[in-house]
């Protein structure tokens, strides 16, 4: 696949997302994490001008527990823009106890991009299910909003599923995929699973990386050797900087990433770049 192929390291801009928040992060975790809109959004804005050019939003109540609450996403949304043109995507993963209605509101406050998973899986010690026909109604929601869809593959599995729905013409071509590694219960994160979950994407795939646990910079560094068109950080993800080094923000986490990928000797994405590479569509007026 083109996508995958091993590029000029400074000929593709690299894509930085930061997922700030997540389902799963507690302040216990790190004390640092974003709960309400308005915090998230404080924290895209540094994460900006850290070189994030694409953020990836859940939503939380005041208590932190997570949220599906439209207002939630639709105050975060409208912060972040106020202020920056970073991209917005909403995640419909939600949490794992989430029902899929409760997954996809955060469409409504039509962000440019939104996730969209392609299977289903263990994840951790629960089931975290996405059945065919509920990706289908991601997409057609996405679609009828003018949403661009990433798909969000944490096995071998979701990726076969996915370049399916893009063969169906249910996904949008070209495939905007992020491989999601070290969950447990999906692909581990090792370089055979990187190259086993890249060989089903056909060519002209935008492919980005996340990755869990104690490989997470590991990951990062040998998919961006390996011709990556994005990688992605943030609590979400991690919370350490280092081995039993806390992270002191999202923004922090968002400028070491950028320095490994300065320091692999590729260039951070703009979000213009970004816009480009990934096809964004125009934004939709509510
Ligand atoms: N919280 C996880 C169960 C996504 O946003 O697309 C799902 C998740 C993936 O976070
Ligand atoms: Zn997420």
């Amino acid at each position: 696949m083109d996508g995958a192929d091993p590029v000029t390291w400074d000929e593709l801009p690299v894509v930085v997302t930061v997922a700030p928040t997540g389902a799963e992060v507690t302040r216990a975790d790190n004390a640092a994490l974003p709960h309400t809109p308005a915090e998230i959004a404080e924290d895209v804005l540094a994460c900006a001008e850290a070189g994030a050019s694409v953020c990836h939003l859940h939503v939380r109540e005041e208590d932190g527990s997570p949220s599906s609450r439209v207002e939630l996403f639709v105050e975060a949304v409208a912060r972040i823009r106020e202020r920056s043109p970073i991209i917005t995507m909403v995640s419909t993963g939600g949490a794992v106890w989430m029902p899929m209605e409760e997954r996809m509101t955060g469409l409504e406050a039509r962000p440019d991009l939104a996730g969209v998973e392609t299977g289903s899986m263990n994840f951790g010690e629960d089931a975290f299910v996405t059945v065919p026909s509920d990706a289908r109604r991601v997409v057609e929601r996405a679609g009828e909003l003018g949403i661009g869809l990433e798909a969000e593959m944490f096995d071998v599995g979701h990726v076969v599923a996915g370049v399916r729905m893009l063969e169906r013409g249910e996904l949008p071509s070209p495939l905007r995929a992020n491989v999601v590694f070290g969950v447990p219960g999906g692909i581990d994160a090792t370089p055979e699973g990187l190259e086993a979950m890249l060989r089903p994407l056909p060519a002209g795939t935008h492919w980005s990386i996340t990755a869990v646990g104690r490989h997470q910079r590991r990951m990062l560094a040998l998919a961006l050797l390996r011709g990556a068109g994005g990688i992605r950080v943030g609590f979400e993800d991690g919370v350490y900087l280092r081995r039993g080094l806390l992270a002191s923000s999202n923004a922090e986490l968002v400028a070491d990433a950028a320095e490994l990928v300065r320091t692999l000797g590729r260039r951070v994405a703009t979000i213009d770049d970004a816009r480009e590479l990934l096809a964004c569509p125009e934004r939709v007026p509510r």
